[in-house]
C-alpha cells in the first residue's frame, strides 16, 4: 500500500514499517519537491500509529547525494524549510532509521544525521562536500556532525570536502552497522531488528560535543589557520565558526549556521564555484554526438616517448590498473622513463599515499620497449614525443603503419596542428588530441582535440576514458595552442612586453597572484620550461603564424639561447634555491637590453605603484578574455564555460572567480572593451593585440554576457 505522497517522494508499508523512498535521478538531490515530498510522507506516517518505525531510503544508484545546487540561486532559497523538515524527522517518537548507499553527501548526509539510527551497505562515501561549492553545510551538518564523531574529525571532513568510505565512518561512529545486500534488504532487516529490540530514537541533536583534551583556543586556531591558507575563501572562515557554533545550545547553533550559509551562498565566490560544477559537468557532453555511439575497447596503452609527459601520461593508465609499453629510442632513455615514474610513486608511498604493494602493483603494469612493433597490439597510443612539426609527423607516419586496425591514435601536442599530424598517419579518422598538462599525473584537465575527421566513437571513446583515468576532459577544435596555449599565448606576450617595460617578474606575477592565480605567468613558464615555451614559439613563427614584430616574445627566446631553461637549469625568469623562486637581476638587465634594442620605453618605476598593478592585470587578462571570446565566436570551444574548466582546471585559474570567461562577465563587457581601445590607443596596435572579439564588442553593445552566448 502506497499513502498519498507526491512522484518524487512515496510512503509504502512493509508490515510494521513505513518505508519513505525518495526518487529522484539521477541522484536524488533535494530539489523543492524532494522537501515537500518528505514533509507530507511524514504527515502521512504521523498520522498511521500502526507503524512502528519509518525507514528512509534512496531508490537507484545512490541514497540522496545533496540539496538541489540549481535551487541555490532561487532568490527565495532558504535552509529553513528543509531544516524544519529535518527536525519533524529528528522529533519523531518511533525510531527512524536510514538505510544507506552509493554517495551519501551534503543535505544527504544532513538528512541521514536527522535519522536516529543508520545502516551502510560496503562501498558507501560520506561527506559534506559544500566547501567545494563555496558555501558550508546549510541543514545542520555543521551541528550534528560535531555532536556525533567529534569536532576534529567533523571539522575535518566539512573543511576538506572529501568523503570518507563505509569502514571509516563505521569506526567514527557515524554509522550504526553495515551490512551486505540491496540498500532496501539491509534497510529493512535493521529497521525490524530496531522494533524488535525497542529501540528507542537517538537523537543528535540532544547530544553536547565532546572538547574534552581539546586546547582551549581549538577553534581560534582553526581560524587562524584557515584564514592564512585560504584567504580568498570566505567559507574556510564561516566553517570554522558554524562548527564551534555547536559547541552552542541546538538552536543557537542552528541560527548561526543558517547566517553563516546565507552569507556564502549569496557570495560572488559561491556563484563562481557554483558555475563550474555544471561547466564541468556539461563539458563532458558533445553536441552531436549521440549517446548511443559504440566504444572502442580500450584495454592496453601504448606511448611514445618516456620523458617527463609520456611518463606522467602513464601513470594516469597505471593507476587505474590499464597496462601501459613505453616506447623510446634509447636503452638509457627508457630506463630514465620508467626510473622517474617509480620516484614518483616512491615518493606518494613516502607521503603515505599508497602502500608499497600498490606501488610494486602499478609498476608491473609498466613496460618498456625499444621497438615500434611493441605498439602493435594497443588499443590506444599516445605520441608524446618533442613538440617538433617535423618529428611529429614523423612519428605519426609510424604509428599509422604500426597500430592494429581500429587502434586509437592520440597526439599529445600542446599546439601544433592536429589535422597536420592526422594526415600524416594516413588514417585521419582514428586521430585525435590528447593534450595532458604537466604534471600530467597530476594536472586535472585534458584537452581532447576534435580534428576535422576525427571518427565519433573515437571522440567518445576519449571522453569516456578521461573519466575513467579522473581527468576533466574539454573538448577544443584545431587551432594553434587550443583552448588553452592560445589563450595563455597571449598572455605571455604580454608578461614580456611588462618585462620589457621594466616590470619585474615579481611585479608581474604578484599581480595576478594577487587575484587567486596559483601561479603568475613567469613563475609558471619557469615550472613548465623556458625551453619548451621558446621552442613553440619558434615553431610557430616557422609555421608562419607569429606576427611581424621583432620584439615578439624576445625575452624568451633570449633566455632559450642562454641555457636559462627555468626552474630545471636553476634560472629562468627567477634563480632558484632549490625549488624557492629569488629575484635575479640578470632578468631585469636582460629585459631592458631587448627594450633598447626594439625600442621599447621603460616605466620601471610604475610598476610598484597601483596603477602599475592595475596596468598589469589588465594587460595580461583583457587580451586572454579576448581571446576566449575569439574562441567562442570562432567554434573552436562549444560553450563559454568549456574555456572556465580549461583554465581553472589546466592553468591554476583560481575557482572562486569562475575563470576567465565568467570573470569577464563580472568586469562587464562594455568595461573590457572599453579597457582594450584605451590600451590601443596609449600601447599602439600595429600587429592587433588589442583588437577587440567582434563577439566581444557585440554583446558589450547588446548589455550582454559572455556566458550566456550559445553558437546560433
Ligand atoms: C548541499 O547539499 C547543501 C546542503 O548542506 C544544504 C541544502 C539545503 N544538485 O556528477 P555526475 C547532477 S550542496 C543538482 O555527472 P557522477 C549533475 O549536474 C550539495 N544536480 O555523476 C549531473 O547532471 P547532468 C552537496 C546534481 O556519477 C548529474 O546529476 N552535494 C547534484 O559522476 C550526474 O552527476 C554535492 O556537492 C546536486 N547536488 O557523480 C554533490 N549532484 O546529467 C555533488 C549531481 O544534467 N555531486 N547533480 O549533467 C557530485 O559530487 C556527483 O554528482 C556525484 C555523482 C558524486 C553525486
Amino acid at each position: 500500500m502506497t499513502s498519498p505522497t507526491t512522484p518524487l517522494v512515496t510512503l509504502t508499508r512493509h508490515g510494521d514499517i513505513a518505508l519513505l523512498s525518495i526518487a529522484n535521478p539521477p541522484v536524488n538531490a533535494l530539489s523543492q519537491g524532494v522537501v515537500d515530498g518528505l514533509a507530507a510522507a511524514i504527515d502521512a506516517f504521523e498520522a498511521d500509529r500502526s507503524y512502528k518505525a519509518l525507514l528512509v531510503h534512496g531508490e537507484g544508484r545512490t541514497f540522496v547525494a545533496g540539496g538541489d545546487i540549481n535551487s541555490f540561486d532561487d532568490p527565495d532559497f532558504t535552509a529553513a524549510l528543509y531544516n524544519g523538515t529535518l527536525a519533524r524527522i529528528e522529533s519523531q517518537d518511533r525510531p527512524v532509521a536510514a538505510a544507506l548507499h552509493g554517495t551519501v553527501l551534503g543535505g544527504g548526509l544532513e538528512l541521514a544525521l536527522a535519522c536516529h539510527h543508520r545502516v551502510s551497505v560496503p562501498g558507501t562515501r560520506f561527506g559534506l562536500p559544500e566547501v567545494k561549492l563555496g558555501i558550508l553545510p546549510g541543514s545542520l551538518g555543521t551541528q550534528r556532525l560535531p555532536r556525533l564523531i567529534g569536532p576534529v574529525m567533523a571539522l575535518d571532513m566539512i573543511q576538506s570536502g572529501n568523503p570518507i568510505g563505509d569502514a571509516a565512518a563505521l569506526k567514527a561512529g557515524l554509522i550504526d552497522e553495515v551490512q551486505s545486500g540491496t540498500p532496501l534488504e539491509v534497510g529493512l532487516a535493521f529497521t525490524q531488528a530496531l522494533i524488535a529490540r525497542d529501540a528507542k530514537p537517538s537523537r543528535i541533536s540532544e547530544r553536547t560535543v565532546a572538547m574534552e583534551g581539546l586546547p582551549a583556543d581549538f577553534f581560534e586556531q582553526a581560524l587562524a589557520q584557515a584564514v592564512k591558507t585560504k584567504p580568498f575563501y570566505p567559507s574556510a572562515r564561516n566553517i570554522v565558526l558554524a562548527v564551534k557554533a555547536s559547541t552552542l545550545p541546538f538552536a543557537q547553533g542552528e541560527a548561526e549556521e543558517q547566517r553563516l550559509f546565507e552569507a556564502l551562498r549569496i557570495s560572488p565566490q559561491s556563484q563562481a564555484m557554483r558555475h563550474l560544477f555544471f561547466a564541468e559537468r556539461a563539458a563532458s557532453k558533445i553536441p552531436g554526438l549521440p549517446k548511443t555511439v559504440a566504444l572502442r575497447p580500450v584495454k592496453s596503452i601504448g606511448i611514445l616517448g618516456a620523458g617527463t609527459m609520456g611518463g606522467g601520461i602513464a601513470m594516469n593508465f597505471a593507476n587505474v590498473g590499464l597496462p601501459v609499453v613505453l616506447v623510446e629510442t634509447t636503452q638509457a632513455a627508457l630506463d630514465r622513463g620508467l626510473g622517474l615514474i617509480r620516484a614518483n610513486y616512491e615518493a606518494s608511498a613516502a607521503k603515505g599515499r599508497m602502500t608499497a604493494e600498490q606501488v610494486t602493483a602499478r609498476m608491473a603494469l609498466l613496460t618498456g620497449s625499444l621497438a615500434d612493433s611493441a605498439l602493435a597490439e594497443c588499443d590506444l597510443v599516445i605520441e608524446a614525443v618533442f613538440e617538433n612539426l617535423a618529428l611529429k609527423k614523423q612519428v605519426c607516419a609510424r604509428l599509422g603503419a604500426v597500430c592494429k586496425p581500429g587502434a586509437i591514435i592520440a597526439t599529445n601536442t600542446s599546439t601544433l596542428d592536429v589535422d597536420v599530424l592526422a594526415a600524416a598517419t594516413g588514417r585521419p579518422a582514428d586521430v585525435v588530441g590528447m593534450h595532458f598538462f604537466s604534471p600530467a599525473n597530476v594536472m586535472r584537465l585534458l584537452e581532447v582535440v576534435r580534428g576535422a575527421q576525427t571518427a565519433p566513437d573515437v571522440l567518445a571513446t576519449v571522453m569516456q576514458l578521461a573519466r575513467t583515468i579522473k581527468k576533466v576532459a574539454v573538448v577544443s577544435g584545431v587551432c594553434y595552442g587550443f583552448i588553452g596555449n592560445r589563450m595563455a599565448e597571449v598572455y605571455m606576450r604580454q608578461a614580456e612586453f611588462l618585462m620589457m617595460e621594466g616590470a619585474s617578474p615579481a611585479q608581474v606575477d604578484g599581480a595576478v597572484e594577487a587575484l587567486g592565480m596559483a601561479m603568475g605567468p613567469c613563475r609558471m613558464l619557469d615550472m613548465a620550461g623556458i625551453d619548451v615555451g621558446a621552442k613553440t614559439v619558434i615553431e610557430y613563427g616557422k609555421a608562419g603564424g607569429l606576427p611581424p614584430d621583432p620584439s615578439y616574445r624576445a625575452l624568451v627566446q633570449k633566455m632559450f639561447e642562454l641555457g636559462r631553461f627555468g626552474q630545471k637549469t636553476g634560472a629562468g625568469y627567477y634563480r632558484y634555491e632549490g625549488r624557492k623562486a629569488v629575484a635575479d637581476s640578470e632578468t631585469v638587465r636582460l629585459a631592458a637590453e631587448l627594450a633598447a634594442a626594439h625600442g621599447i620605453a621603460q616605466r620601471a618605476g610604475h610598476f610598484g605603484t597601483p596603477a602599475g598593478q592595475q596596468e598589469i592585470v589588465e594587460r595580461l587578462l583583457y587580451p586572454l578574455i579576448n581571446e576566449g571570446a575569439k574562441i567562442l565566436e570562432e567554434g573552436i570551444a562549444y560553450r563559454p564555460g568549456d574555456i572556465d574548466i580549461v583554465w581553472t582546471a589546466g592553468y591554476g585559474f583560481p575557482d572562486h572567480q569562475g575563470g576567465p570567461i565568467w570573470m569577464a562577465d563580472r568586469i562587464g563587457l562594455a568595461t573590457l572593451a572599453e579597457r582594450l581601445a584605451h590600451c590601443a590607443e596609449v600601447r599602439g596596435n600595429a600587429f592587433g593585440y588589442w583588437t577587440a572579439a567582434k563577439l566581444l564588442t557585440d554583446l558589450a553593445a547588446q548589455g550582454k554576457r559572455l556566458s550566456d552566448w550559445a553558437p546560433a
